[in-house]
């Protein structure tokens, strides 16, 4: 089954999913990236999503071919920018940032980056991104040089992803950015649920068992997860439990 109709399908059965983050610059340490990816996978996270706003180091494609030896889930990459392409994943996000108005990453690296995804073979999942503010500026609002939509303004965010879904895109990704101190709230998480029929993905801050059910419970139907469990790896099996259970 492709990965969309992995999210589609679990969406149809109210059944929500999990993915684990990992930052490219995490495959300079194998031992902990392995620690990592095998966690995942007895936690029984369902994706292992592989991407970052910012690399600082040139191993993407080897970090990518590592996940995938050890894992047993799908390999999704959630990329940063065209250079974060490789042939080891099962499927791309391939991301609209729709809150902003930077032409380059409505369309711009797309064009660049549609060649070598076609010729990869790797599944493109179109996709509605929507930075939130998440209380700081982080590296993915820095670096995408866009102004996130406000945190207690839901109304925008329905707007954006009803426009989304209109212009054909099949998952909307809510996010405040790696290491942001706030999560999407669940009132804006409650609002998009109520007006597109998308999988919805959310991401950012997330850091508790109980937050992680409280957007579940909210409407989200894929939360995913990087800063939290790579300070504490054992949190994945919490995180799981929450949106599993
Ligand atoms: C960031 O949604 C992801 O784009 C995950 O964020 O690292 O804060 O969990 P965290």
């Amino acid at each position: 089954m492709s990965v969309l109709g992995l999210l589609e399908s679990a969406k149809a059965q109210g059944r929500k999913l999990l993915a684990v983050l990992i930052d490219p610059d995490f495959g300079q340490d194998e031992a902990r990236l392995r620690q990592t990816v095998q966690n995942a996978c007895m936690a029984r996270a369902d994706l292992i999503f592989v991407g970052g706003s910012l690399l600082t180091s040139t191993g993407f494609d080897r970090c990518v071919e590592l996940v995938r030896q050890w894992s047993d889930r799908p390999v999704v990459l959630f990329p940063g920018s065209p250079a974060q392409l490789s042939r080891h994943a099962d499927a791309v996000l391939f991301l609209s940032l729709i809150s902003g108005r930077n032409p380059e990453l409505l369309i711009g690296h797309h064009v660049t980056a549609a060649p070598t995804v076609r010729a990869l073979g790797i599944e493109a999942i179109p996709t509605g991104y929507m930075l939130v503010d998440g209380g700081r500026p982080t590296t993915v609002s820095y670096v995408s040089q866009t102004s996130p939509i406000p945190h207690d303004k839901p109304g925008i965010a329905a707007a954006t992803a009803l426009a989304g879904e209109l212009l054909g895109l099949r998952t909307m990704y809510m996010d405040t950015g790696s290491g942001a101190q706030r999560h999407v709230s669940a009132a804006m998480v409650a609002a998009v649920r109520n007006v597109v029929n998308t999988p919805l993905i959310v991401g950012g801050g997330i850091r508790t068992a109980e937050q992680a059910a409280e957007l579940c419970r909210a409407g989200a139907d894929l939360l995913v997860v990087g800063t939290a469990i790579e300070h504490e790896p054992e949190l994945v099996y919490a995180m799981s439990g929450a949106v599993h259970g």
